[in-house]
């Protein structure tokens, strides 16, 4: 086993490796950028190296600068996490070429699943099912619309060099053909340059079932399938092992095709084979097809975890170091049921816009696996990735292990920012999710009822109430009765509503609360407010925002009467780049109305295009941004006229 290894990434992802390394008696050292200087994985590391900016290019994508480092503090070998240089052969190949080992794939296999139409070649060879399609390299544009014909339509225009649905174009007839191609070309080029597709069958009611598999460079194993057909616009919500309706004689069928796929290219290390598979009715042996492999550790991987006992950071740190398969296919075993739900810092009312803050307040159930990069403090930054955590549940069954889930996301607290939990916990009580109905259209159909906003009671404006008049702690030891005015008032405000909230104060442990001429009383014994004869939320408090701990948080906002417009929660007039990134297009136009919701630009940024909408009805003033400027974060693209000019 190595002594010492390098972590080439960052957040949740190296500090789950690290857990694992000094489990292990394995020593570690972590990488960081300016902007992760003070960050969790460097705590946790037992020594960490500075390596540049916070801009991924500057830090975590420098190969060579890791490697440097690595040989430095005498590491024997690098863990690439996701994302960053997990998938590069190039770095592999630096990696080995410096005497260190790269704990996953060679570079050859890395490569030969790098490219759609090469990697189904292979598969098909080697006994995968793959789509029903043309994947070869004739690129003509009329021989094209003849194997789409063949095929049958609809059929599926993807770019070889594609991921995410990008360069993707379904199409219905033969008249829309030439169109199609032409566009997925275009936009393949500009993506990926490389204008190259291939065609398929369109699975209709796709949903995607994955395998994990893991290899020692000649044999492989498989730890059965997740199921991750929870996705919101190609990015994965919640994810579940093992999938809902599988069948023994489906699940060796799948099995079987993912060692195929690893064996076929000399697999080492975690990998994940991606099926598609034909929901529309029911789940059947011959209905799944290779869709990609993705040569490295996965976000999700701890459902697997959980429904097999097995650490599969361990299994790599041995594989890595020389050990064989620490187990034979028939050791392997399912138990129980597991869900992952991805906690983000997002804005879901302003179109799942990432959000940034810093998190003044951070819990979790003990009940369920959080796997998180950051603690209470720590700043959700605009560099990278939003994710908070990863809340992760086991249970005997499905039915055990989504009350677990919905319970844990219930008692969930994150405070300083938005957050997607309501979005999660509304997922967790879905009828259709939680019959196993999943496919990868459910999000998008439901979206409405799934991002509704949640009812706010009397009891929880009073506790924001209790907040910003810092009343909460009041005391007779700290002076209370000494300096408590009879009555208060405090203005706040919530998704752009604002109430007044007085306050009559009878004592230390007794307050009265009148809103929107409602009363409700707030009472203390043995140190527990109840208001409205319900026991009190947390609360926590961040600058201007406070959060009160019920329904998933609900946040509210004290405005300060000295400064209204600061306090209201930004300036309205303004549409600001929320992170640095690339504008794709602007759709405003000076003096054209908008309405409140309307999508005036759109900013490439963290692999995404992020829609930029209006956050209220008005006319554009003036537009600051037009297609391929690369702007800063807080960068202004538009500005509305200042509401009752004109
Ligand atoms: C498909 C498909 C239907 N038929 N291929 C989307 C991203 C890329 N990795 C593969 N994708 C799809 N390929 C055929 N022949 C539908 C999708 C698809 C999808 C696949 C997996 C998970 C979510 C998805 C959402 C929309 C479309």
């Amino acid at each position: 086993m190595f002594d010492k290894i390098l972590i080439a990434n960052r957040g949740e992802i190296a500090c789950r490796v690290m857990e694992t390394a000094r489990a292990m008696g394995v020593r570690t050292v972590a990488v960081y950028s300016d902007a992760d200087a003070a960050s969790k994985h460097v705590v946790l590391a037992d020594e960490a190296v500075h390596i540049g900016g916070p801009a991924p290019a500057d830090s975590y994508l420098r190969g060579d600068e890791i490697i440097r480092v690595a040989q430095q503090t005498g590491a024997q070998a690098i863990h690439p996490g996701y994302g960053f240089l997990s998938e590069n052969p190039k770095f592999v190949d630096a990696v080995e070429a410096a005497g260190l080992t790269f704990i996953g794939p060679s570079a050859d296999a890395i490569r030969k699943m790098g490219l759609k139409d090469a990697a189904k070649a292979l598969m098909e060879e080697a006994g995968v099912p793959v789509v029903p399609g043309y994947h070869g390299t004739n690129q003509d544009a009329g021989f094209l619309q003849e194997e789409a014909g063949k095929i049958g339509y609809p059929v599926l225009i993807k770019a070889v060099a594609g991921g995410g649905g990008k360069g993707m174009r379904l199409v219905e007839s033969p008249a829309e053909f030439a169109d199609a191609l032409k566009s997925a070309q275009g936009e393949a080029t500009t993506a990926f340059g490389n204008p190259d597709v291939l065609i398929e069958k369109y699975i209709q009611q796709p949903r995607h079932i994955e395998v994990q598999v893991f290899g020692d460079g000649t044999h492989a194993v498989h730890l059965f399938e997740r199921d991750c057909s929870l996705q919101r616009r190609h990015q994965k919500v919640i994810e579940e092992a093992p999938a809902p309706g599988m069948t023994a004689e489906m699940r060796k069928a799948m099995g079987r095709a993912g060692v195929r796929a690893a064996e076929a290219i000399g697999y080492k290390g975690a990998g994940t084979v991606e099926f598609i598979v034909d929901g529309s009715d029911g789940l059947r042996s011959d209905g799944f097809w290779f869709m990609e492999m993705n040569t490295r550790l996965q976000v999700e991987h701890p459902v697997t975890e959980l429904i097999t006992g097995v650490d599969l950071v361990e299994w790599q740190l041995r594989v890595a170091s020389g050990e064989r398969l620490p187990a034979r296919q028939e050791d392997l075993t399912i138990t129980g049921h597991a869900f992952e739900a991805r906690l983000y810092a997002e804005d879901v009312p302003k179109g799942f816009l990432p959000a940034t803050g810093t998190l003044t307040h951070l819990s979790f159930p003990a009940e369920c696996r959080a796997d998180s990069g950051v603690r209470a403090g720590d700043a959700i930054s605009p560099w990278y990735d939003p994710m908070i955590a990863k809340v992760i549940v086991h249970g005997s069954t499905r039915k055990v292990a989504l009350s677990r889930l919905a319970r844990a996301l219930e008692e969930t607290e994150v405070g300083g920012t938005v957050t997607n939990l309501a979005f999660l916990g509304a997922l967790a009580a879905h009828q259709g999710f939680a019959n196993g109905d999943v496919d990868t259209g459910l999000i998008a159909r439901d979206l409405d009822a799934l991002t509704a906003a949640p009812e706010v009671e009397l009891r929880h404006k009073a506790a924001a109430g209790m907040v910003a008049l810092d009343l909460v702690e009041a005391s007779p030891d700290t002076g209370f009765t000494l300096w408590a005015p009879l009555h208060r008032a405090v203005t706040l405000s919530r998704a752009g509503e604002e109430f007044t909230a007085d306050v009559q104060v009878d004592g230390p442990d007794r307050q009265l609360w009148t809103i929107g001429g409602e009363t409700v009383a707030a009472e203390r014994s043995q140190g527990q407010w109840r208001i409205d004869e319900r026991r009190m939320p947390a609360v926590s408090q961040s600058g201007g925002l406070i959060t009160v701990h019920d329904a998933y948080g609900l946040e509210f906002t004290a405005i300060d009467p000295l400064d209204r417009d600061a306090a209201a929660g930004g300036d309205s007039n303004v549409i600001e780049a929320p992170m640095p990134g690339l504008v794709k297009a602007v759709f405003a136009k000076a003096g054209q109305s908008v309405k409140e919701g309307d999508r005036l630009a759109i900013l490439e940024a963290m692999k995404m295009e992020h829609s930029l909408l209006a956050a209220r009805d008005g006319v554009v003033a003036e537009v600051l941004a037009s297609s391929g400027d690369q702007v800063e974060a807080g960068a202004a693209l538009v500005r509305l006229e200042e509401e009752g000019d004109g």
